[in-house]
């Protein structure tokens, strides 16, 4: 590093003074934390994200946004150059950056870490990082903060994308890395396109009954809402009610994904009026994306649709297309291909569904908890559709598969335009380009939601009686150290300390249908516990003898 770098970086870092005593970690979703003590972390990882630009000579994302979390927190999480999460083994840096206690400490930091990174800084090479931030009030100054960070590493450029989905922000890195436009316009105009191409390709006599034709969305109070609104204004097709778009109401109370999804309640401005009609909901940034409809006569209940069915919903439609792609008569056996279909689920997808994927003769996998463990896994297919019940989730597509049906559609559109199979090959184009293959998105999913059903003619009670959940309970628990629980097979099995998942195992043996599964939570100081049984009263006495378990073998934390 040169003199004119170092002093540069000495300066700025240098208005940007740690907060005390706090210590913070990338964690499955970024930095996170109240808005107050976050200055100097995205500071830090506006260089983080220059230097990760210059090492990949790609565009970069960086996002500042909590998600779900309350109005006062904020966050901020890079986005790689093929529009997914951080590279894992950048993510020890990420919390050294963080967590160095002055500019001196931080300087070192960035001058080993360029030496053993072979990153060539000085201006020699050029680095540019697109910037997004969700609606929090914090969003705005954090994002200066984040500027100021990039422009401290010599060649670096940011490029302010305004207020943006976090679906969006990787949507736009991904599509820039491929040398294609990647202004909101044109997100939107892919996502109205290839929505249009799917609901023009429905098959004739699909009709979903009259009230069904109606979609009420739950905005969050989020930058969601506000997308969707833009994003309906060019949608042919749809009739969407948005509520909670933000313009009043706070961010994430008592609305979004994450409350009913947890609290399995109708979000604020939502009522017995809505009882029947079908619903969905968006979080706080939009890359999350749950159904539900309003029970009659039952106190604000809901009949939640989550991940697991949207993922259901997904795997059969795309199945059906591969069908009759693929229904091969003599002439044509020779062009059929059967590329590698996989659904990644985590333990907490409720049993129900994955019976029910596997007898309909899918491969379900399962990893950790945490996005980029899912989505690493799908990629691993031709097509790989993850989802996590809490509703974040996508569908991959390999380049080598959709080159080889780009190819087999013109085939079919010369011998035999118009015929079904080639009506498949083109709903399945048109879903790889609906569906956000960088991360989950709401917007998009709920896109493809919507033209499935349409084209299935199914209402939303249809739809989620595909299978019915096993009852489950989520507990969290307190304890000395959440650390001290060592997981394997994704999560499913304590391999530390000894002793417990014998418990655990003699415990659930006692419940028909049981099943329980814990693990430290890489978001909160606690001990998740998972458990589902044939009743709703077995799977909470299961969650509750298992979470005395935890504070009899890790003590109670206060
Ligand atoms: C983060 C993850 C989410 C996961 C959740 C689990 C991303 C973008 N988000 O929000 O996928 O479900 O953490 O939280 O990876 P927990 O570890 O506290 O249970
Ligand atoms: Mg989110």
């Amino acid at each position: 590093m040169n003199d004119n770098q170092r002093s540069i970086l000495l300066e700025s870092s240098s208005r940007f003074p740690p907060p005390p005593g706090v210590k913070l970690s990338y964690g499955t979703s970024g930095f996170r934390a109240d808005a107050s003590v976050l200055q100097s972390t995205v500071f830090r990882v506006g260089i983080l994200a220059a230097l990760r630009s210059l090492k990949t000579q790609s565009v970069i994302g960086l996002m500042i946004t909590a998600s779900h979390n309350k109005v006062s927190d904020n966050g901020v999480k890079i986005a790689d150059p093929s529009g997914g999460m951080l590279s894992q083994d950048w993510e020890p840096f990420a919390d050294a950056l963080a967590d160095a206690p002055d500019s001196q400490r931080l300087l070192q930091l960035v001058d080993d870490f360029v030496k053993k990174e072979n990153i060539l800084l000085e201006g020699a090479q050029s680095a540019e990082i697109l910037l997004g931030r969700d609606t929090r009030p914090s969003g705005e100054s954090l994002l200066e903060a984040a500027k100021q960070g990039i422009n401290s590493i010599a060649g670096a450029v940011a490029v302010d994308m305004g207020v943006l989905t976090t679906p969006q922000l990787h949507w736009m890195v991904r599509a820039r890395n491929k040398s294609m436009k990647a202004t909101e316009l044109e997100y939107f105009e892919q996502l109205s396109n290839s929505f249009r191409c799917l609901i023009d390709l429905i098959p004739q006599g699909s009709a979903v009954n009259k009230i069904n034709d109606k979609l009420i969305v739950d905005g969050a109070n989020g930058v969601g809402g506000e997308k969707l609104e833009l994003l309906n204004k060019i949608l042919n097709g749809l009739d969407i009610e948005i509520r909670n778009s933000g313009k009043q109401g706070v961010l994430n109370e008592g609305v979004g994904a994450d409350y009913v999804q947890k609290e399995k309640v109708v979000p604020c401005k939502f009522g017995p009026a809505d009882v029947g009609i079908r619903c969905a909901s968006l979080d706080g940034d939009a890359d999350r994306l749950v159904y539900f409809s309003v029970l009659s006569n039952a106190n604000n209940k809901i009949d939640l649709v989550d991940g697991d069915k949207i993922l259901s919903l997904f795997a059969l439609f795309i199945e059906e297309q591969l069908n009759t792609l693929n229904k091969c008569d003599r002439d044509t056996e020779n062009k059929c291909y059967w590329p590698t279909l996989g659904v990644v689920q985590t333990a907490y997808a409720n049993g129900a569904s994955t019976d029910y994927l596997k007898h309909s003769g899918l491969e379900v996998v399962f990893t950790k908890t945490g996005v980029k463990y899912l989505h690493e896994k799908a990629a691993e297919y031709d097509i790989g559709i993850y989802f996590e019940a809490n509703g974040h989730g996508t569908i991959l597509f390999s380049e080598g598969f959709l080159h080889w049906l780009d190819g087999r559609n013109s085939e079919l559109a010369s011998t035999s335009k118009g015929s079904e199979q080639q009506k498949a090959a083109l709903r399945l184009l048109a879903v790889s380009k609906l569906i956000n293959q960088a991360v989950g998105d709401a917007l998009s999913g709920l896109l493809l939601v919507e033209a499935i059903l349409q084209h299935m003619g199914w209402s939303i009670h249809r739809w989620n009686d595909l299978y019915h959940d096993l009852p489950s309970r989520q507990l969290k628990v307190k304890v000395v150290d959440r650390t001290a629980i060592v997981t394997e097979n994704a999560e499913t099995v304590v391999v530390s300390p000894p002793g417990i998942q014998e418990a655990i195992d003699a415990e659930t043996a006692k419940y028909p249908r049981g099943r329980c599964f814990v693990r430290p939570s890489g978001t909160e100081d606690v001990v998740r516990v998972y458990a589902e049984a044939a009743t709703q009263e077995a799977a909470d006495n299961l969650a509750n003898s298992v979470a005395q378990l935890m504070d009899q073998f890790l003590g109670g934390g206060t």
